[in-house]
């Protein structure tokens, strides 16, 4: 498979001559032509030409005959050249020189997607096949795709899906990417209870807290048409916990694999009509991987030599599920999880984890048939916690082997609550939740231990009410519209709190804030003949800032990380286009979406405006709303050669720019953290108890990044995985080989959340085998 933004080529007929480095500042004239890759000229293409000293930047247009010329100062520039239906394309560093005949031509590649229009497709299901059920802006994850990968949790299990990337930091707990949003930008839900992570360093996000035998699957909803929860601003991630299938039933797991990995686990159940109970355990631990050179994740951190006996992750997870009906149309269900995890590493911070323990509760009444009008009604209330402690023992920075000089202790609750109502076509509801997150830092800067109340504990309260409609209002017109009502309060409650943090560097000392803020969206899917149909869909979403955001206060050395308490929410006005066609041999989905967002929050670096004694640096790490775009698309195919063999795949795009201002310190106009384009092919052969599949992942690189948060570019890299499996009613067997080639590549993310970064990026693994066998004993 071919992307050719790959072969995208630039002939620089720049004199090679050898002139003096430092020369006084001079005009020189550069221009060039732009072509498509046939040799043909390109007219109207956009060339923008920034200055790398100051970041001004002038742009010109191409002519009839597809050349550029502008006059310059001499120095170094970065050219962008855009055309419609073209790849954009970037030359970092260009030097124009005086006295040179200073010529780039560059040749543009047709953007991926419409190169593919050809390559549609896709067959029906195929026994095993990993199914992607979509309501055309859902994706769902099933839990036997889980079972065939190398994937070590949710998110690195995700990334497989179009349009979601996952951010590594070690060798397990990454971080899930929908279009570019994340972390608060993102909900992830289990079992429709929240649940948030303790760690200011996001070491802990919400999906690490759930072990793959407790998912049934994951339902990933991008973009802003999810109403029932509070804040999914650019899609939400549900992960579904299973029930019990009926009868006696015990299901024993050994996953093993490179790199030391090991995960067993078993769930046992029992179901009858009116009661179930059900108990899991699993337990995963892992080595630190190998990268594609060879080389331990521990080398590229500043671990002291002890850390290589050290296991990279010791997750144990145990849970309970109980379901009483009281009635035939009545039914209560308890479900219990408590995930302990001993030291995790984590080569992309600075400090590791030490412990982890998470527990959720959540209970679900549901009642049935209450009248004609009412047909369900849901009332579910959940209590979530978890507690995280780091330090850097295991790191150089440390004294001694023994002890720390810096470590966090972070602990959250959310409580909460949610009532559904289910008329026949209106769904409406409540949500409720309180949420607490309190995070005490310890730094040694003398002989003498300084606490810090990082996260200040954090109260938040949050209130909606939803409503959605769905009908079908013409013969084959789907509509589906809902809104919504949110309001919110927080509050940093803790008493050692020093607001004058706030006021060195945002010019205010609240500590309280409040936010109301409307939402909504609609969908409308049309069919057409011939397996045609055509979806657009056009909403806004809102989340508010979250407690890190607005109120961490930490001084450290060199500069200080406070929150901005006067941020306001993020609101994203999205629209989404596409259309799907499926026969039973083909498919195909292209999908666009843009995304106008108000208030976006960024990392920036706040420059310090008022003098407060105490605080020494100059300047903070800290959060400012800006204006952003986010925008992009994806394109699923499929298509069957055989009757067992089917070639699929999916191509994903996403492109985030924000408005640069002088006052804010934001110079540069490409959002941090952006996921570059990717292209997923597999080949797959399935019968009713054998699967082969070989896949390929291309990614490009990624030249639009933030270089005011120092975020470096990513080289691209293709990779090559196997998988296979064997299946029968009672036993299941699959593995594989990921990375077949041994490639050492890194993917894109560079993870920007400072203080506690350590400036290291962490490559993939290299060539790994892996494989599972599940049990089914049942009577
Ligand atoms: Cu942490």
């Amino acid at each position: 498979m071919k992307i050719r933004v790959f072969l995208a080529c630039v002939i620089t007929l720049a004199a090679m001559t050898a002139t003096p480095a430092a020369q006084p500042l001079r005009s020189a004239k550069l221009s060039g032509k732009v072509s498509d890759a046939s040799g043909g000229v390109i007219t109207s293409a956009r060339v923008q030409i920034i200055s790398l000293q100051d970041r001004k930047s002038q742009e010109v247009v191409t002519g009839e005959d597809g050349t550029y010329s502008v006059t310059l100062t001499t120095g170094m520039y970065s050219i962008r050249t855009e055309a419609t239906g073209f790849e954009p394309f970037v030359l970092e560093k260009v030097e124009v020189k005086a006295r040179h005949l200073n010529v780039v031509d560059v040749v543009l590649t047709v953007e991926a997607p419409q190169e593919r229009v050809t390559v549609t497709a896709r067959a029906p299901s195929l026994e095993g096949e990993a199914e992607t059920k979509t309501n055309n802006h859902q994706e769902v994850l099933e839990i036997r795709e889980v079972r065939e990968s190398a994937a070590r949790d949710v998110g690195e299990a995700l990334g497989k899906l179009d349009g979601v990337w996952k951010i590594r930091k070690g060798g397990i707990a990454n971080d899930i990417v929908v279009r570019g949003f994340q972390q608060d930008n993102i909900n992830v839900i289990i079992d429709g209870a929240r649940i948030y992570g303790a760690c200011p360093n996001n070491m802990d996000p919400p999906a690490f807290h759930v072990d793959f035998s407790e998912i049934e699957h994951v339902k990933v909803t991008k973009g802003v048409f999810d109403i029932r929860h509070e804040g999914s601003l650019g899609g939400v991630v549900d992960i579904v916990n299973k029930g019990p299938a009926p009868g006696f039933r015990a299901t024993p797991v050994v996953s093993a694999g490179s790199f030391g990995f090991l995960n067993l686990s078993g769930t046992a159940s029992y179901a009858r009509e009116r009661f179930h109970a059900l108990v899991g355990h699993s337990y995963r631990t892992s080595d630190p991987y190998t990268d594609g050179r060879g080389k331990s994740f521990i080398d590229y951190a500043n671990y002291r030599p002890a850390a290589r006996d050290k296991s990279a992750f010791d997750v144990g997870t145990s849970w309970f599920n109980f379901g009483y009906a009281t009635r035939e149309s009545q039914k209560l269900e308890l479900r219990y999880s408590r995930q302990r995890g001993d030291l995790v590493l984590y080569p992309y911070l600075a400090m590791d984890g030490i412990y982890d323990n998470a527990d959720r509760l959540n209970a679900v009444y549901r009642i049935e048939n209450i009248s004609s009008v009412v047909e369900r009604v849901r009332m579910q209330g959940y209590f979530t916690t978890v507690k995280h402690w780091m330090t850097d023992e295991y790191r150089t920075s440390s004294p001694t082997p023994t002890s720390f000089s810096m470590a966090t202790f972070a602990d959250t609750k959310a409580l909460g609550t949610r009532i559904d109502a289910e008329l026949r076509n209106l769904l409406v509801g409540f949500e409720g939740y309180r949420r607490n997150w309190n995070a005490v830092n310890t730094m040694y800067p003398t002989a003498m231990a300084m606490h810090q109340p990082m996260i200040p504990d954090v109260e938040s309260w949050v209130g909606g009410l939803y409503g959605q409609y769905r009908r079908l209002v013409a013969d084959r017109l789907m509509l589906t519209a809902g809104g919504r009502l949110d309001a919110a309060r927080m509050k940093a409650r803790s008493g050692s709190l020093n607001p004058d943090l706030y006021w060195a560097y945002k010019g205010t000392r609240i500590t309280e804030q409040e936010n109301f803020d409307p939402s909504g969206n609609v969908w409308l899917s049309y069919s057409l003949p011939l397996h045609l149909e055509i979806f657009a869909g056009v909403g806004r979403s809102v989340r508010f800032p979250d407690p890190q955001e607005r109120f961490i206060a930490l001084k450290r050395k060199g500069s200080d990380w406070i929150g901005n308490p006067d941020l306001n929410p993020t609101r994203n006005t999205e629209v989404d286009l596409g259309f799907q066609y499926r026969d039973h041999r083909f498919m195909l989905r292209p999908t666009l979406y843009y995304s106008d967002l108000s208030n976006f929050i960024t990392v920036h670096n706040q420059a310090k405006v008022n003098p407060v004694a105490g605080i020494m640096n100059t300047g903070a790490r800290s959060y400012q709303n800006v204006d952003a775009k986010i925008y992009g698309g994806e394109l699923a195919y499929s298509v069957g050669i055989l009757p067992s063999l089917l070639l699929n795949g999916g191509v994903s795009y996403t492109r985030g720019t924000k408005e640069t201002s002088l006052a804010t310190g934001i110079r540069d106009a490409d959002l941090a953290e952006m996921p570059p384009l990717r292209a997923r092919t597999a080949l797959r052969y399935g019968d009713s108890c054998f699967f082969g599949e070989v896949e390929h992942i291309l990614a490009g690189s990624q030249k639009w990044i933030d270089s005011d948060l120092k975020e470096d570019p990513t080289a691209g890299y293709g990779v090559v995985s196997l998988k296979a499996g064997l299946h029968t009613k009672k036993v299941k067997l699959a593995g594989g080989i990921d990375n077949l080639f041994n490639r050492f590549y890194y993917e894109h993310f560079s993870f920007q959340r400072d203080p506690f970064r350590l400036g290291t990026k962490v490559p993939e693994p290299g060539r790994s085998i892996y494989f599972t066998i599940a049990f089914g004993i049942f009577d």
